[in-house]
């Protein structure tokens, strides 16, 4: 396939359907050899007939046409047109049904996009435009239809038939088959249609909802993973209580059915009635998964289930609207989890990986808009762009007009647009009616890219007690936007005295002080807030619980810094302010270490730690947190020229101090949080496990035999893996004989456990030890290394590129040469994850001229391989 072929499609030219669909009748002869699918739509025209008849144009790829049909007579082969992505008709009549006969080869799909085989099962994944892999359809999410679908299979090897909605009818057939009918009475676009068939089990309970229907929920499996279904169960009944009481959203269906697969390109799917789930986040055991496990499978089984109401009931027009589902349902999900657990743990949580992941995206030449104006490949939308920063979006419009107006927004939003499909611009309208405000220059979060900056200047004047905040904002170029207009910022703030107290905040202009807490709103380039009534200069707490998705700057001392670390309100102020610190510090080494100066660390730092260390009021989740030196990824974003060798070196010359001038607190810290009963994942100290495994990685990173043997006895007692990747995480990076034992131990013990294997093949892709590409390079060519698997790829690919900055960027450019062999191996297999793997290579321009030079050859190499697909392609074209 030539490069010009990929099309470049854009949001101005969107067009309503000239045909749309009613009703959909599905019936699957289904083997994962051949399966052959007829279809029979009742299609009406919807366009102005009166200026010349429209083709029906439908979508159709890696599809072997067997018949069609129009109003029951088979279409000669002239009658209509067929290529290798769609199926026209010239001049079909106002209202017909066309019936299509088509073949498919499930087993064939390593692209795992349409209907696949995934172990004992065929499963199906529509979402984006899947469906067309299935059968010839108008492949777009407005054209919106009633489903009912027939599935017929061998009894023995497929005894589970499901599909969406409800089951209507069952039985046997000759031969040793059997059949299932579903039907679901809801309209969805195709995207939402699912297919699930194999040797699965499953178990089930039932949920009352507000109004008292029962609601049956099933969680399928393969047998031996019957045990680990618990967790995902109790999370799908939490999260349908939770969107309840939050958003009087009640479920719709008689039953609510969950199937784990063990191939899948993502998280999870949530296809009507019927989620496909990547068995990551279903399955759990408190041997074989951590905590974070625990948190994560919560979270997306929320996510999934969100989206009944958000994505479902109310759909997307076409899919330059992805984030009015998605930005919508991740921030739902983040305060269905902040509900569930820590909430400024969980915030700060979000907030790391927003900056971990969003910042750089939005700062590289892959920067988009929430709402992109083009893509190529849809796919490779999915992007923490559109899913977090568009959270983000959400949340400031919360932010802005109040919890009560943002709620009543939602209750607009549902009544006006249930059983619609539509774009941002009615979900924001549905707010500004709710909250009676006027949100037009806020859509420009909608459609401006980049990371704005505000730079904030004070100025006290004691001779009247006034305070001014001066906030410039500014945001920089991104792709086709070298310009950009302000955007309208909620800053959340308070002021603090210098003993840590909260000042009340008057307004000059105001007649009294409201609060300690407020939201200014920013709208110009440069805008001046004047406090009054000031005794003396106080210290600024801004951007409290990181109330939008900013860079700020202002010239905060030392001293300021340890106030508000100890004494702001703002937990997310708290923490930050010791992020700010620690960054400072860490930049000033990295300079030394530049420049041959002697590297050490200021003996301050060292106190500061020491305090927070040894503060036993504090929640010992949040002490893990504001205890955890920012990533290596995270200081990279902070320099001009990232240099990761000296990144690492600074880190660890911090961590190390630590260790050694700490070693008393820390081992203190660490037997304080020791476990005192067996381990359940809801006991509540998870916190402590994390404060204790953190101590843990400290004393490692000061070395000696002692720190070695504290972490071996934790692994060779630990009854969770939590605890036990604690120990074997810090192992995995140390030079020691303990260390092959260790990992060999842990293999034979989980040889069988796919997602445990996968912990194995990242602790080792992600150790920093100076050989670890060559064994990964080794580990490509272990038993248990699968291209085909995603959740493999990720685990060793994934892992070594995006999570080993200094092993992946070596000079030698070793690491960019095994990255892109391995995308060249995977564009052959699934052009979705192969797609994926290209990011590292997206930030190419921020490393010194060597790397960029190494990593520009390696894209160039991409870009010549002929047969190049359309999703690799656009990457990494925009890429260079
Ligand atoms: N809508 C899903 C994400 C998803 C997107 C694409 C997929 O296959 C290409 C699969 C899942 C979600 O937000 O959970
Ligand atoms: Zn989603």
């Amino acid at each position: 396939m030539s490069h010009c072929q990929h099309q470049t499609i854009h949001q101005k030219d969107y067009k309503v359907p000239d045909y749309l669909v009613d009703t959909v009748e599905l019936s699957f002869d289904l083997s994962p050899e051949h399966t052959r699918v007829v279809s029979r739509l009742a299609i009406h025209s919807n366009h102005d007939r009166s200026g010349g008849v429209r083709p029906l144009v439908l979508d159709g790829e890696e599809l072997t046409l067997l018949s069609l049909k129009l109003d029951g007579v088979e279409l000669e082969q002239g009658a209509y047109r067929v290529d290798g992505t769609s199926l026209a008709l010239p001049d079909p009549p106002e209202q017909f049904l066309l019936e299509v006969e088509t073949r498919i080869s499930p087993k064939e799909n390593s692209a795992l996009s349409g209907l696949y085989a995934s172990g004992p099962m065929l499963c199906t994944q529509c979402e984006a435009e899947g469906f067309r892999r299935i059968t010839y359809f108008t492949d777009r999410p407005d054209v919106m239809a009633v489903y009912t679908v027939t599935l017929r299979a061998d009894k023995a090897s497929c005894p589970v038939l499901l599909a969406n909605g409800n089951l209507v009818e069952k039985g046997d057939l000759p031969d040793g088959r059997h059949f299932a009918v579903w039907h679901d009475p809801f309209k969805k676009p195709s995207y939402l249609f699912a297919v699930v068939a194999g040797e699965l089990v499953h178990i089930a309970d039932s949920f009352t909802t507000m109004s008292g229907r029962q609601v049956r929920l099933e969680i399928y499996v393969e047998e031996r993973n019957k045990d680990k279904c618990e967790h995902a169960l109790r999370s799908l009944m939490r999260a349908m209580r939770w969107d309840e009481e939050q958003f009087g959203r009640e479920y719709d269906l008689d039953t609510y059915m969950v199937v784990a697969v063990d191939d899948f390109n993502m998280g999870a799917m949530e296809n009507k009635g019927l989620n496909v789930f990547n068995s990551r986040y279903v399955l759990a055991s408190p041997e074989s998964a951590t905590d974070d496990d625990y948190q994560a499978i919560e979270e997306v089984i929320g996510h999934e289930y969100f989206h009944n109401w958000t994505g479902n009931r109310i759909t997307c027009r076409d899919w330059f609207q992805l984030s009015l589902k998605e930005g919508l349902t991740i921030f739902r999900d983040q305060e269905f989890s902040a509900d569930m657990q820590s909430r400024p743990v969980k915030r700060i949580a979000d907030v790391k990986s927003l900056r971990s992941a969003q910042f750089p995206e939005d700062a590289s030449p892959l920067a988009h808009p929430v709402r992109p104006e083009s893509y190529v490949e849809i796919n490779n939308f999915y992007s923490m762009t559109v899913y977090h920063k568009g959270g983000e979006v959400i949340r400031m419009l919360q932010t802005l007009l109040g919890r009560e107006a943002f709620r009543a927004g939602m209750d607009l939003y549902f009544e006006r647009h249930d059983g619609q499909a539509v774009r941002v611009d009615e979900f924001v309208q549905a707010m500004a009616d709710a909250g009676r405000r006027d949100l037009s220059q806020f859509m420009l979060w909608y459609d401006q890219a980049g990371t704005p900056l505000l730079t904030v200047r004070d100025d006290y004047r004691a001779e009247d007690g006034s305070y001014t905040l001066t906030v410039a904002q500014s945001c920089p170029s991104t792709p086709g936007q070298p310009e950009k207009k302000p955007f309208h910022i909620p800053l959340v703030m308070g002021l603090l005295d210098r003993e840590g107290n909260e000042l009340p905040l008057q307004l000059a202009g105001e007649t009294e002080p409201a609060g300690t807490s407020r939201v200014l709103e920013l709208r110009q380039e440069t805008e001046t807030f004047t406090f009054t009534g000031l005794g003396e200069r106080p210290v600024p707490s801004l951007l409290r619980n990181f109330s939008a998705p900013v860079k700020l700057e202002y010239p905060y001392s030392d001293e300021d810094l340890d106030l508000l670390m100890t004494s702001d309100s703002d937990p997310f102020v708290r923490w930050e302010a010791g992020q700010v610190q620690a960054v400072k510090l860490i930049l000033g080494l990295i300079a030394d270490i530049q420049s041959g100066r002697e590297a050490r660390v200021k003996e301050s730092f060292i106190d500061s730690f020491r305090r927070l260390l040894c503060d036993d009021r504090q929640d010992r989740a949040f002490l893990a947190e504001a205890l955890t030196l920012p990533t290596e990824s995270y200081l990279a974003e902070q320099m001009q020229v990232i240099d990761p060798d000296a990144i690492y070196q600074a880190r660890e010359l911090v961590r190390a101090t630590v260790g050694e001038r700490l070693t008393a607190e820390l081992t203190a810290a660490r037997e304080g949080c020791a476990a005192r009963a067996p381990y359940r994942p809801d006991d509540g100290l998870a916190g402590c496990r994390r404060l204790k495994n953190l101590c843990l990685s400290y004393l490692m990173a000061a070395g000696g035999q002692e720190a070695i043997g504290a972490c071996m006895a934790q692994f060779k007692s630990a009854d969770n893996m939590t605890d036990s990747l604690g120990a074997l995480a810090p192992l995995a990076s140390c030079a020691c004989p303990e260390r092959e034992e260790a990992l060999a131990s842990f293999y034979e013990r989980w040889r069988g456990d796919r997602g445990v294997i996968d912990k194995w093949f990242t602790h080792q892709a992600i150790s920093r030890l100076p050989d670890t590409m060559d064994r990964v390079l080794a580990l490509l060519e272990h038993p248990d290394f699968d291209l085909r698997n995603p959740n493999r790829v990720r685990s060793l690919v994934g892992a070594f590129s995006q999570g080993n900055q200094v092993r992946f960027h070596d000079a030698s450019g070793r690491g960019y040469r095994f990255l892109s062999d391995q995308i060249l191996r995977l564009n052959g297999i699934n052009p979705q994850i192969a797609a994926r793997m290209l990011t590292p290579f997206s930030r190419w321009r921020r490393f010194d001229s060597n790397r960029q030079g190494l990593m520009k050859k390696e894209l160039e190499r991409i870009l010549a391989e002929p047969g190049l697909a359309r999703d690799v392609y656009e990457l990494a074209a925009k890429s260079l």
